[in-house]
């Protein structure tokens, strides 16, 4: 059985999860009307694996005798300022996830219940992975500049990126 101060952190952070997806849900579709088709492509596969970091989150909380309840969500931003603009936010926003993850982290260690510490150890990692992806692709903006053709060849390469590490068995 959850503590309820565990599951409480578990359900906020599940609406951090489902908040990230839309986030990159709106970012993408921003990219497609844009002509940015290898942003767009990018961001919706992103959209769904932050999509399935919130499945994997609520079927532990059930899976532990806990109730997995969704809460309100604020509207995305709709626009964006440029292609540069739509990833340095979102290098923001998961430095927000990983303090969010971290401070989930901490109430279950506190809490001594070790079995849920553990299970957040995949989205420690996970963590870690995307930020430094999100900063490798902010690092090759700064080389294209301004350049056209930079933005060009930076869009073609983003089609084929993924951040994921591979799912654990409960997740899939
Ligand atoms: Fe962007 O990562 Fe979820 O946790």
């Amino acid at each position: 059985m959850l503590k309820e101060k565990v599951e409480k952190a578990l359900v906020k952070q599940i609406q951090v999860e489902e908040h990230s997806s839309r986030i990159y849900m709106a970012m993408a579709s921003w990219c497609e009307l844009k002509g940015f088709s290898g942003a767009a492509q990018f961001l919706y596969g992103h959209s769904d694996e932050e999509r399935m970091h919130m499945t994997k989150l609520i079927k532990y909380v059930n899976d532990k005798g806990g109730h997995a309840v969704l809460l309100d969500l604020k509207a995305p931003d709709a626009n964006y300022k440029s292609l540069l603009d739509v990833f340095e936010k979102i290098l923001k926003h998961e430095e927000f996830v990983t303090s969010s993850i971290n401070e989930l982290y901490e109430v279950a260690f506190n809490e001594k219940d070790f079995t849920t510490a553990q299970f957040l150890q995949w989205y420690i990692q996970e963590q870690i992975e995307e930020e430094s992806v999100f900063k490798s692709i902010l690092d090759k903006f700064r080389l294209a500049g301004n350049e056209q053709g930079g933005l060009f060849h930076l869009d073609k390469e983003l089609a084929g990126m993924t951040t994921t590490m591979p799912a654990p068995a409960s997740a899939e």
